[in-house]
């Protein structure tokens, strides 16, 4: 299962779901560019979204359903569109496609396109999402009664979650000046948090109220972890998944290259820091990124039809096939296993 779901172009970011009996990928497209390397990820100069879908998580190549949406399509966007999620609405029953890329300005926005059908053609709205900034959307619909649409996201350096701040009003405002490869340090200062909004129904196109911060506490302290820790803070790629009721909130530590869960009683958090699924050795290349999905025993699993439960898998890239070139990465598969406890490690 660790070969590239596809060779023919290069893919990242994966975000993985099930749909009407498929799972179906969204990553980002890497692509060939002359722009020189840096730590606010210019290199990173995607121009479009394909579909990858799978009907047995080991057969490869996956099929690649083309161009989902094209970033010379979308009104508000100038370049770079990054890491995207996808979720069913729940009341109209259309597939939303939520995006990051930068807008006219400069300036990373959340923009959302809607389709019929999972791998899209999908359609843009005219404008980003109202309030919303920096990248890597993570669409989580909850299974509960409320059937409740979160968005997670943010990154920092190249995401520019570093760059905005919240005045006593509410209202958040962009400091140029802390763009690139800078965010807090110090004793007992806090790391940045990831942000969370619950979208609107029906349409789920705006944030009802505004996104308000995740905390991810120290197990041993209880208290939100700090800047200078590295090896667990939040960088960038949120991802949320339930399993037995609980919340995971997962996250790549960017520099670090770990991917890390923490754990939590609801979608809003807090988060307890619960331990790191994959670690730096890994991964090559600058960034990483992934999703965790359940996928019902059987075809999909590449098992008997009637097989029962599920089995949970952790969607993630490296840079095998480009051999180490950091923005020319692709996406690969593994199992996951949770313990009695419901710590995930790798199967
Ligand atoms: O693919 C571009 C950026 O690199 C993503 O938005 C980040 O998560 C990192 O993977």
């Amino acid at each position: 299962m660790d070969k590239p779901l596809v060779d023919h172009i290069y893919t990242a970011d994966p975000s993985a779901h099930v749909f009407e009996g498929k799972i179906y990928v969204y990553p980002s497209h890497d692509r060939e560019t002359d722009i020189k390397f840096n730590d606010n990820g210019d290199q990173y100069d995607m121009v479009d979204y394909h579909v990858l879908s799978l009907e047995d998580v080991g057969k490869r190549p996956a099929t690649d359903h083309g161009v989902a949406l094209s970033a010379q399509d979308i009104p508000w966007v100038s370049k770079q569109t990054w890491a995207p999620d996808a979720l069913q609405n729940p009341h109209t029953k259309k597939y939303q496609l939520y995006f990051p890329a930068r807008d006219k300005e400069g300036i990373f926005r959340i923009g959302v396109a809607t389709s019929d059908k999972p791998e899209g053609p999908f359609k843009p709205e005219p404008e980003p999402i109202k309030g919303s900034f920096s990248i890597d959307p993570c669409s989580f619909v909850d299974d509960d009664e409320s059937r409740s649409a979160y968005l997670y996201f943010g990154g920092i350096w190249g995401g520019q979650l570093q760059c905005w701040s919240q005045s006593v009003d509410g209202t958040m405002s962009f400091d140029e000046s802390r763009s690139g490869p800078q965010e807090p340090s110090g004793p007992n200062v806090l790391a940045l948090f990831a942000k969370v909004g619950k979208l609107q129904p029906p349409n789920l196109l705006e944030f009802s109220p505004p996104p308000q911060d995740i905390q991810i506490l120290d197990p041993k302290t209880m208290k939100p972890l700090l800047a200078d820790d590295h090896d667990r803070r939040f960088f960038e790629a949120p991802w949320m998944h339930k399993h037995q009721g609980k919340y995971y909130f997962s996250y790549s530590t960017g520099d670090t290259h770990n991917i890390c869960y923490s754990v939590g009683e609801s979608p809003l958090g807090p988060f307890v820091f619960g331990g790191t699924i994959l670690k730096e050795e890994h991964v090559t290349g600058w960034t990483t990124h992934h999703s965790i999905v359940e996928v019902p025993r059987g075809k999909l699993t590449g098992e008997d039809e009637k097989a029962s439960g599920s089995r949970w898998y952790l969607f993630y890239h490296d840079c095998e096939l480009s051999k180490g070139v950091d923005h020319l990465r692709n996406v690969k598969v593994r199992e996951v296993m949770y313990d009695n406890d419901g710590n995930i490690s790798l199967a």
